[in-house]
């Protein structure tokens, strides 16, 4: 597909590996009301539909002007009629009628409040939702059967929906760098997913490890994971082994979009200091329905939970792995469709595979990615698609 002109000035690309796509943008008044559309076709299972709804509110978050008329639109890519239909309607109304009905729906709030619990797919959610269950609260009183992970999202559910801020993602930061460096001195830790794109809050904090010399970072997780639990700082965890090598299942895609580095899904018990749990008492007590702790969380709390992902990654994987984990999930889906649609090449967290040459290229840095998939550099800040 060719790029389109809208003005002399802008040129909008089809795919959103190719735009910049910085964090704060002039349309969230279209693209918030769009993503809770993708949001709701996610609950029905309907991907292409909010895989459409997300490409739509990807392509307005990288204009560089608030849209005022729908005559601005008519050469931009990705807008298909539904989302223009919408964009039109609040234009010209100030909201839209199918977002607003869609919002209040017993069913999308439903959806929402079980999926919200860490743990919880869409499946198990609308399984819950056709047997009458609407919150929480309801899997407590109905003594629904719930896995170690769930009953760690139920119990600590107010926290983990409770946005961690970049500070608390500083302050895990140093937690994990020290833990890693006493169990494998000289490996290398960084901060990705949205925290690495500049986000100031998250619904969880992503890092991502590994060592210069390959194979020294072999099963470092599970002592990662005991330095961890001798300090009490985890409330659960649970650890992956790395399936990458096992598997035969040929050149550098997995099945699913899941990668199969080492990987430990945790729940951290992070320490408040006195000045920032009066703040948070505050935060917690306006949550109304509180599902939290064995401790008391009002009067007396000194600590809250917050989801962490780790993954290891060998070094010769480390820069797929860096931009795999950095996002935007829309930018991951756009570079892995442009990889196989306009370059016959297959991108994954590991490796990126040329079919023509039939061979692995490989990358030292995220830079010579994008040079081998023939796109110009993005840096994370602007992978907000
Ligand atoms: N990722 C992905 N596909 C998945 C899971 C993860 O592409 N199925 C990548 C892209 C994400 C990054 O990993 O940006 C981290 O995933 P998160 O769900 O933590 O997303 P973010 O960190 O971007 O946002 P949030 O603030 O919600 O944590
Ligand atoms: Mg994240």
């Amino acid at each position: 597909p060719k790029p389109c002109e809208v003005t002399p000035a802008i040129i909008m690309k089809t795919y959103a590996c190719q735009r910049r796509t910085p964090l704060k943008h002039h349309n969230s008044f279209l693209t918030e009301p769009l993503e809770i559309l993708a949001e709701n076709a996610e609950f029905s299972e309907n991907e292409g539909r909010s895989i459409a709804f997300r490409r739509s509110a990807a392509v307005l978050k990288a204009l560089p002007h608030v849209v005022r008329a729908m005559d601005e639109l008519k050469d931009l890519p990705c807008l298909g009629e539904h989302s223009l239909r919408v964009i039109k309607e609040i234009l010209e109304d100030g909201t839209s009628s199918e977002v607003e009905s869609t919002r209040q729906s017993e069913q999308f709030q439903a959806m929402k409040a079980l999926t919200g619990v860490f743990g919880v797919g869409v499946r198990t959610a609308d399984r819950w939702f056709r047997e009458g269950l609407r919150s929480p609260l309801d899997l407590i009183h109905t003594g629904q059967k719930l896995n170690h992970a769930q009953q760690a999202g139920v119990q600590h559910y107010n926290d983990l929906n409770t946005p961690v801020t970049k500070k608390e993602a500083m302050v895990i930061s140093d937690i994990v760098e020290r833990a890693v460096k006493a169990v494998l001195p000289g490996a290398i830790i960084i901060l990705t997913g949205g925290f690495r794109r500049g986000k100031e809050v998250g619904h969880d904090v992503d890092f991502l490890i590994t060592h210069p010399e390959e194979g020294a970072e072999e099963r470092l997780m599970p002592k990662i994971v005991n330095w961890l639990e001798e300090q009490g700082l985890l409330l659960y965890q649970k650890t992956t082994r790395n399936s990458y090598l096992e598997s035969k299942d040929g050149p550098a895609r997995p099945p699913s979009n899941m990668d199969r580095f080492e990987r430990c899904f945790s729940i951290f018990k992070l320490e408040q200091s006195k000045m920032d749990s009066d703040t948070q008492v505050e935060a917690s007590s306006y949550n109304s329905s509180t599902t939290d702790g064995p401790e008391e969380r009002h009067s007396g709390s000194r600590w809250r939970a917050v989801r962490v992902d780790l993954v290891v990654s060998p070094y010769s994987q480390f820069a797929f792995a860096t931009l795999g984990w950095t996002g935007s999930k829309l930018f991951e889906r756009e570079l892995r469709r442009w990889a196989g649609q306009e370059k016959g090449m297959s991108l994954s967290s590991h490796a990126l595979y040329d079919s023509k040459q039939q061979r692995y290229l490989q990358a030292n840095s995220e830079e010579e990615i994008f040079a081998h998939l023939g796109l110009e550099y993005i840096p994370p800040s602007e992978r907000n698609a």
